[in-house]
């Protein structure tokens, strides 16, 4: 089955690449370099030059341990980013947070996708989400970022993640979420071993089962980085790889850091497809 993704007023065909803005001081990939605006713009023009379709803007890294933060310091984190990103470029602009006034605050600022770790479980975001009419990214975690990495178990992690998000599409729905509106993305690292995180890769098409846009967020996880040994910034060509497998699984849309060399391993990948 094909699936066209709507965003607003545009049509995706073809694998969609989210850029990574981390716009936080603590964030294991980019060190919190790009929290000034400046330095975010010239970040967020390079990623769009090199093939990005959505920039994804988060404010609370969501890495293991990763330290929470407060809803003000969140807000004026992102807010600003996101209507510098949208006054200045013509560009799709996701906001990464679980909060609700966030997410409002985001949307009113111009965000066009709401990607929620949390799949909209925290108070008010389902009802926000609902209200703002954009898309939602609804991802599968177990357990909560500080201590979701201490213990994972699933008898099956294919089938329990599958029917968690059949029942959080079910929830969107009923509270007003249009079915077209929604994203589901499996979550790797996101409570899981590193067994766990390449049975997901492996099996990803059965997700296709959901009939909904795919999201694959792969890109300098630690289960590449457990697997060879490395840390996350020496990762790329792991990244790659995992998100040229995701795409033969059937993964539509693509969060990265590596924009460029991403896009580059997908559009070889489409061509494959195109001369079969
Ligand atoms: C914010 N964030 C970090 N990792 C992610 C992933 O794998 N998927 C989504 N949707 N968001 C993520």
């Amino acid at each position: 089955m094909t699936i066209t993704l709507n965003i607003g007023p545009h049509q995706f065909k073809r694998p969609v690449i989210m850029g990574i803005l981390n716009v936080t001081p603590d964030s294991f990939s980019d060190g919190g370099s790009y929290v000034s605006h400046e330095q975010a713009l010239a970040r967020v023009e390079q990623m769009l030059k090199e093939g990005a379709d959505i920039i994804d803007v988060g404010g609370e890294s969501t890495r293991p341990g990763a330290a929470d933060v407060s809803l003000t310091e969140e807000l004026q984190r992102t807010v600003g980013v996101i209507k510098a990103i949208k006054q200045r470029f013509d560009c799709l602009v996701s906001i990464d947070t679980n909060k609700a006034q966030v997410m409002q605050q985001a949307v009113e600022a111009g965000a066009d996708i709401i990607n929620d770790v949390c799949a909209l479980t925290n108070p008010g975001a389902l009802e926000v989400a609902a209200d703002s009419g954009v898309p939602v990214c609804i991802m599968h975690m177990q357990g909560k970022p500080r201590s979701m990495q201490a213990n994972p178990q699933y008898d099956n992690v294919v089938s329990e993640v599958i029917t968690y998000l059949k029942q959080r599409v079910e929830s969107c729905v009923a509270a007003g979420i249009v079915e077209s509106n929604i994203i589901v993305d499996p979550g790797f690292g996101f409570g899981k071993t590193l067994d766990h995180n390449f049975q997901l890769l492996a099996q990803l098409n059965e997700f296709k089962q959901l009939g909904l846009p795919i999201l694959a967020g792969v890109s300098r996880k630690s289960m590449f980085g457990k697997l060879l040994g490395k840390s996350p910034d020496s990762l790329m060509a792991a990244s790659v790889a995992g998100a040229v497998l995701a795409a033969q699984q059937g993964a539509h849309i693509f969060r990265v850091h590596d924009v460029q060399e991403t896009a580059d391993a997908l559009n070889v990948y489409s061509k494959v497809q195109m001369s079969k």
